[in-house]
């Protein structure tokens, strides 16, 4: 066990890793479980041909056959798009999924988990998991939240998905003691819009703005929080707020009514809003993360210099 327990790092991601040369950490569960095959491989390829455009080195990381990899290649990618064995795995799902030999995507809280003990630093997503809506009664917060609490990793994301309680959610980071820096903006964003209409407390402008904020969390040597960089889809590339607005609140009283619970509800919504906005929601969905992916690679330039 004690082996296979280790995670395989990609020879590049290694030698990079080695050479103190930027990488970003991608996670799987948005191209398993977050997006339409076969549109998801194409998605998976293109993130990482963006990292690699501004100079870093990609490492999307999965579960294959009970291994985690930090790296995967083109075949891995592959089988993580298309096949349909591949679970969803949250950080405490690693360990059974390691000792019975199973493959899934990592969400963010796996995917932060692994990066960080890896030795990567920024990690790019879409949007975070967090309160949702019927907390009152379910007690659905994604484990996002917790694990981030205790993970020394800088996450660009485009806020938390609008599904969520986004108020409830930051109010849960507070509490948490994890930082928000929107990235050029005084608002929290909205993932498929560019501002929830929250406001953030921190708000940076560059790179290396980012990088300062990193060096400075490691120099007060307080508790292993990770640091959030929100980062707004730009205005002509979210969804149009009214049909956001409307198709939303079908999609939440669809989940319900279908008694959708766990795990499923995020990919359920997710779906749902895609094909009711006939796909809108899918492209700002990838301009967002798309956006996020660059912004990650230029702050890992910066934290490699810095
Ligand atoms: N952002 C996206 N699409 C996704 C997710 C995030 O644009 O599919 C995934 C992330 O992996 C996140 C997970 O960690 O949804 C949260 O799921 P849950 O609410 O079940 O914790
Ligand atoms: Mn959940």
């Amino acid at each position: 066990m004690s082996d296979t327990a280790a995670p395989q790092m990609s020879g590049e991601v290694r030698e990079a890793l080695e050479q103190r040369r930027p990488v970003v950490a991608l996670e799987s569960t948005i191209i398993a479980h977050g997006l339409p095959r076969p549109r998801n491989l194409r998605v998976a390829e293109e993130l990482e041909e963006v990292v690699r455009t501004e100079g870093a080195v990609p490492a999307t990381i999965a579960v294959l056959d009970g291994r985690a990899h930090i790296g995967l290649d083109k075949a891995q990618l592959d089988r993580v798009a298309n096949d349909d064995s591949v679970r969803k795995l949250g950080h405490r799902d690693l360990a059974p999924a390691l000792a019975t030999g199973a493959s899934g995507a990592t969400t963010v809280s796996a995917t932060a988990f692994l990066a960080a003990r890896a030795g990567l630093r920024v990690f790019a997503t879409g949007g975070l998991g967090g309160v949702h809506r019927e907390w009152t009664e379910t007690q659905d917060e994604s484990a996002d939240l917790g694990l981030l609490a205790r993970t020394r990793i800088t996450v660009v994301c485009a806020g938390v998905k609008s599904i969520l309680d986004v108020p409830a959610t930051l109010q849960r980071l507070e509490t948490l003691g994890v930082g928000v820096l929107g990235y050029g903006t005084g608002n929290f964003p909205g993932f498929y819009l560019s501002s929830s209409g929250e406001p953030v407390d921190w708000t940076v402008r560059t790179p290396d703005e980012v990088a300062a904020v990193m060096r400075a969390q490691d120099a007060l040597a307080g508790p292993e929080a990770a640091l959030i960089v929100a980062n707004p889809v730009p205005e002509a590339e979210q969804l149009d707020p009214a049909l956001h607005d409307r198709v939303l609140a079908e999609a939440l009283e669809e989940c319900g009514r279908r008694g959708i619970t766990g795990q499923g509800v995020t990919p359920f919504l997710l779906d749902h809003l895609a094909r009711e906005t006939e796909g809108a929601s899918l492209e700002a969905n990838l301009a967002a993360v798309r956006g996020n992916v660059r912004l990650a690679a230029r702050i890992a330039g910066a934290w490699v210099r810095a």
